[in-house]
């Protein structure tokens, strides 16, 4: 299904700890051919590059490493957008909002007045929130406004859930979905290891207990409070989910991943930006997949969403 690369451009728009950690993992990857990098600390972004650039004779595909400015978003094919303030200890993702919607309003409208005419990734936080925000200000169609929604918490999942049962993280399939942040959940009812379900697991007595699997969600929807008290930021984790969606998008992959996208009717939800399975390729989201949840699933799922929904209306009254 993959087609030959074409020249590809990516901005990336904000190289902190996430930017920055995403930069590197498309350059070890060898996952484009140009890399832009844009902070409103010009000295942050010009070390990166410096930094980048003195890999490049171990790299295994060369690539153009630059400081650039929004100009440059023109004839990209991704704007990646990592800028904004960060959690900090005990703050909620939601406590953000605000900041960071302000920060959105001057870089959206800096790369749309710019020609901009790409695909948006979006992983600032609360990131459910701000890509809503990034769609509704750059008034591009929602498929071409991707938010990393849940992609790190199911990859926390898959790995948690690898370790508890020995077996290779590629061989669990399970989601979380949901708000990036305290109201998501675990779609328990379809996850399955090697095409076992969970439910055979318990049912046989093998594996972890339900109160063992319990705890297992909780230190997946904790995880960044630990790690942000333990070393102030997370970053390598969703830096490489990024490079995943980058790979899904350039490479017209067609692969699944549950990212921040608008609902629009699934699951009865609209008008929302929230973490869904969905089928990422060279367009952005191809589509939506609706997932048949059981009724305590889909109660948690709209609750969520009402969550989710509050905060973007005070967001964007
Ligand atoms: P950081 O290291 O403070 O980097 C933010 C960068 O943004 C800095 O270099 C700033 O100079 C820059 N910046 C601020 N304002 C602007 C602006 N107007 N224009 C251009 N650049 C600007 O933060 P870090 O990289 O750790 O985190 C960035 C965001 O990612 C935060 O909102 C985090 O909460 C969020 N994360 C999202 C995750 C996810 O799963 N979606 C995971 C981890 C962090």
């Amino acid at each position: 299904m993959s087609q030959p690369r074409k020249v590809s451009r990516i901005v990336v728009v904000g190289t902190g700890f996430v930017g920055s950690s995403y930069a590197y993992a498309c350059f070890i990857q060898g996952l484009c051919h140009e890399l832009v990098l844009v902070d409103v600390n010009e000295e942050k972004a010009i070390g990166d590059a410096m930094d980048l650039n003195h890999g490049l004779p171990f790299a295994r595909t060369p690539m153009t490493i630059r400081v650039g400015n929004y100009s440059d978003c023109k004839d990209a094919d991704l704007v990646v957008l990592t800028a904004g303030a960060n959690q900090g200890p005990g703050e909620t993702r939601l406590d953000l909002v605000a900041k960071n919607a302000r920060i959105f309003r001057s870089i959206i409208d800096s790369v749309m007045e710019n020609g901009f005419n790409g695909i948006f990734l979006v992983a600032t936080n609360p990131v459910d929130v701000l890509s809503y925000v990034t769609w509704k200000y750059s008034g591009l169609p929602s498929e071409r406004v991707i938010g990393t929604g849940t992609i790190l918490d199911t990859a926390r999942f898959r790995y948690l859930l690898g370790q508890a049962y020995h077996v290779d993280t590629r061989n669990v399939h399970a989601y979380i979905i949901g708000e990036h942040g305290d109201t998501e959940l675990p779609v328990w009812s379809l996850t399955d290891i090697g095409r076992r379900s969970i439910a055979q697991y318990l049912k046989d007595g093998k594996g972890p207990s339900q109160q063992e699997l319990d705890n297992l969600f909780i230190q997946v929807r904790d995880a960044a409070y630990h790690i942000i008290q333990a070393k102030g930021a997370t970053y390598y984790g969703i830096g490489m989910g990024l490079a995943r969606l980058t790979q899904a998008v350039l490479e017209n992959e067609n692969s699944i991943h549950t990212v921040s996208c608008l609902a629009q009717g699934e699951y009865g939800l609209e008008d929302v930006y929230i973490g869904l399975p969905a089928v990422i390729n060279q367009n952005g989201i191809r589509e939506v997949i609706e997932l048949k949840l059981n009724e305590s699933e889909t109660k948690k799922l709209q609750h969520s969403a009402t969550v989710l929904s509050e905060v973007i209306h005070s967001a964007l009254p």
